[in-house]
């Protein structure tokens, strides 16, 4: 028996002389003189290995091997300044090897055709670009649970399979269930957390949610991942508090431990260290004008497309709060400001650098005839809210939440361009494979 090393021990523990056993994956090869240079890649790193033309049983071996072939061999470490990580390893022995097909992706040209890249998604994640945008997302995923945990939310679990929509209609996925005409697949997790407040006060979820976009764009997804949080007896200001802790948390946390994988992305981690509360609070009106000023053609009431918070967030270097958006562009649930009601108690979390909304909430309604009439006026029913509405019957607080958009999250982050590649198997309007 023979203890395993990952590429990752052997640069930082193993010493020149050492004899390590390693495995892994052929990342990149190259013949030069009588050797064979393979970069061995595992899940934590790479080591270059050396194949000497006078070890033939070795040799002959790594002469077969194409990139991607998989191995496990024995060998003894030498530094080498020029190598990754200044240390390689000789290989003395090939404990086992499978050779394989050639793989498919070339990586000079991987970037040349984004659509092929996607059709061989299940091979692309191999990437380093993929295998560093996993492990951020990993971290972010951690540090989420980590925040609300410490804060004494309760995480809780809801239905995917739901009978009515939260964010408008246009945007629910219909299911076959059955002999049934009513079930869709859940766009937020929201409306069961506002009941789950009322058993635990402070609650959050981390799930998929599912939106039928329509149109293919840089920031939407079919199949998203959502963290929701709801809070009994909170106010606007109590989501702006939690939203930037939150964020502030997970920055942090990525550029603590995942600053290799943000170097192999070539992000400005500068950017990400500007990262800290209270973010700027702007209401919605200072950005409408803002944007007048800019020249675009936006007026009071207007919702903001991904073109106008592009712009706004050239303007600010870090994120911000917007707040306080008119009703007609918020969804029915959001409370109208008693003091000004033409407007919403609602906020969107804006991310700098043109990256735009990963954050909407807000407060709720906490009275049944209020609800009823908001429900009216945006043309719904209300018997398909009637447990919704029941909660304001019983008890009824303040109360108020938020959804993250996760993937988002993770996007600007690692500072990609498009929200596909912050996701290992991306779902849009034209793809559901691999
Ligand atoms: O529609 S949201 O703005 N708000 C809600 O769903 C609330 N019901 C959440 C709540 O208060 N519990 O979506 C929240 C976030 C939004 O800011 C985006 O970051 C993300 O969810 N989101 C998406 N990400 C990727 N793709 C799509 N299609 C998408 N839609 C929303």
């Amino acid at each position: 028996m023979y203890t395993i090393w990952t590429t990752k021990q052997v640069l930082q523990f193993a010493k020149p002389g050492d004899e390590v056993v390693l495995r892994g994956w052929v990342y990149r090869k190259r013949e030069f003189r009588d050797k064979i240079f393979v970069l061995l890649r595992d899940g934590e790193g790479v080591v270059q290995l050396v194949f000497a033309k006078d070890r033939p049983e070795v040799y002959d071996i790594a002469a077969k091997l194409n990139i991607e072939s998989s191995i496990i061999v024995k060998g003894v470490v030498k530094e080498e300044q020029r190598a990754p990580g200044g240390k390689e390893v000789h290989v003395s022995d090939v404990i086992w090897f499978f050779v394989g097909e050639p793989f498919p992706i070339n990586p000079s040209a991987a970037q040349a055709d984004s659509e092929y890249l996607l059709d061989v998604r299940h091979l692309w994640i191999r990437s380093r670009k993929m295998w560093a945008v996993l492990r951020i997302r990993h971290t972010v995923f951690e540090a989420i649970h980590e925040y609300f945990r410490s804060r004494g939310f309760y995480e809780v679990q809801c239905p995917i399979f739901v009978s009515a929509a939260v964010e408008g209609g246009a945007t629910l996925f219909p299911v076959k269930y059955f002999d049934r005409e009513d079930v869709y697949l859940t766009q937020s997790a929201q409306f069961y957390l506002e009941a789950l407040i009322y058993s635990l006060e402070k609650v959050y979820t981390v799930a998929p949610s599912f939106r039928a976009e329509p149109s293919r764009t840089r920031r939407h997804l079919t199949e998203f991942w959502h963290a929701e949080a709801e809070m009994a007896w909170a106010r606007l200001h109590d989501v702006m508090n939690v939203c930037e802790e939150l964020i502030t948390h997970v920055v942090r946390k990525v550029l603590d431990e995942r600053l290799e994988e943000l170097s192999i992305l070539g992000r400005d981690t500068e950017k990400l260290e500007r990262v800290k509360p209270p973010f700027p609070r702007v209401l919605y009106d200072e950005a409408i004008e803002m944007l007048q000023k800019m020249g675009f053609n936006v007026k009071w009431g207007d919702d903001l497309g991904a073109d106008e918070e592009r712009a706004l967030m050239q303007k600010f270097d870090t994120p911000i709060h917007l707040y306080g958006f008119p009703e007609e562009v918020k969804a029915f649930y959001h409370k109208n400001d008693p003091q000004d009601p033409k407007r919403t108690l609602s906020v969107d979390v804006l991310a700098p650098e043109g990256y735009g909304e990963i954050i909407g909430g807000g407060e709720r309604i906490e009275d049944p005839d209020e609800l009823v009439r908001k429900i009216k006026k945006f043309g719904l029913r209300p018997e398909d809210y009637y447990w919704y509405i029941d909660l304001r019957k019983y008890g009824s607080v303040p109360h108020a939440g938020f959804g993250l958009g996760v993937d988002r999250l993770v996007m600007w982050i690692c500072g990609l361009d498009h929200i596909r590649d912050a996701v290992p198997f991306p779902r849009d309007i034209r793809r559901v494979k691999p």
